[in-house]
């Protein structure tokens, strides 16, 4: 019987050979995060029984209380990027400096990975989608260990981007520049399989995401956007729905799929936003642009930001790409009022 399925290793391997001068390192880079995510996806799944949930007492560089589960998703991410040999960096969410990996003799190890190990750590303990979201670059200085200007690259210069969400199904979703593939953990393969070819997302969608919350913390050009969403009007489908989960990753997952915009402004609270720009605002920004969307920090494209340090935060308007223009929009009219 022939075999229906595609794992995310042979599609890796299908794609590498359009490149036949490819060494293959950024191939195998992508294996070894499909086998962490494997792990932690496993320990996702029982951690109700493994005890695993809760605070470890420690608070990391952004200054939250970190879970169990984000050191431990941050250790597998780690060990796996390290072990694999293609990775002379990391940059994770969960470290303060910059994790510089020996590129060996041969100074084979060529990429340099950003990661969010576990995003909607909120979430973590109420059994509520979370995710992965990485970020790959190539180095650009050649031999040593890695050098500021290796990191620091704008969000245009990604070679691919992707994420994990761990819902009620786990999936992998990523590019490499040429379109936007999603893959469906297959529990009784244990395989990554090829569910989404070509992701598109919708030109225009009814869904609107932001933490309402915080709404007279918003600039003006937010508010008047959320009361444009709030209205009725039949050509655009107006009012939209409201879903906020509070994990980035499902939230935008969602949009990507049905059409929507996900949107974390500065605040009057949090000036520069809250979203981290190298390993979260760029992954996802490159992911949606290759489906078609497009992302913002309200007045500059999201992947042309000058990236000075590894935390960096950025606000984000992400999505549908009729529906980040209209926000955009409403962000230049009232521009000077807060
Ligand atoms: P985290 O990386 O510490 O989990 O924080 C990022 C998360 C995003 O997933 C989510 O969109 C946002 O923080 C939610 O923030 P808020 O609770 O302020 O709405
Ligand atoms: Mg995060």
């Amino acid at each position: 019987m022939k075999q229906q399925f595609r794992t995310l290793d042979q599609f890796i391997i299908e794609k590498q050979a359009d490149f036949p001068c490819a060494t293959g390192g950024l191939s195998r880079l992508l294996r070894d995060i499909g086998i962490a995510a494997k792990v932690v996806n496993r320990e996702i799944n029982r951690a109700g029984l493994a005890g695993v949930f809760g605070e470890t007492g420690t608070v990391n560089i952004q200054g939250e209380c970190q879970q169990r589960l984000d050191v431990y998703a941050n250790e597998q991410f780690i060990t796996a990027l390290k072990r694999g040999g293609e990775c002379c960096a990391i940059v994770s969410e969960e470290d303060e400096e910059l994790i510089a990996i020996d590129p060996g003799i041969l100074g084979n190890a060529r990429y340099i990975v950003a990661i969010d190990p576990l995003d909607g750590s909120s979430n973590i303990d109420v059994n509520v989608g979370i995710g992965t979201i990485f970020s790959i670059y190539r180095r650009v200085s050649t031999g040593g260990m890695v050098r500021p200007e290796d990191v620091l690259q704008k969000g245009n210069q990604q070679v691919a981007a992707g994420y994990i969400i761990y819902g009620s199904s786990t999936m992998l979703v990523y590019t490499t520049g040429n379109g936007v593939n999603g893959f469906t953990l297959d529990p009784s393969l244990g395989e990554f399989c090829l569910s989404h070819p070509d992701m598109m997302i919708p030109d225009h969608g009814r869904i609107y995401s932001v933490n309402e919350g915080n709404y007279i913390r918003f600039p003006e050009g937010v508010r008047r956007y959320i009361r444009y969403c709030q209205e009725e009007d039949l050509l655009t489908g107006r009012p939209y729905s409201s879903r906020y989960i509070g994990s980035m990753v499902a939230d935008f997952h969602r949009n990507l799929i049905k059409g929507g915009i996900f949107i974390y402004p500065a605040t009057t609270a949090a000036p520069n936003g809250k979203l981290r720009l190298i390993y979260e605002c760029n992954p996802m920004a490159m992911i949606v642009e290759q489906a078609g969307g497009a992302a913002s920090d309200g007045q500059t494209r999201i992947l042309d930001l000058e990236v000075r340090e590894l935390h960096q935060r950025s606000a984000i308007f992400i999505g549908s790409k009729s529906m980040v223009e209209k926000a955009l929009e409403m962000m230049e009219v009232y521009s000077d009022v807060y």
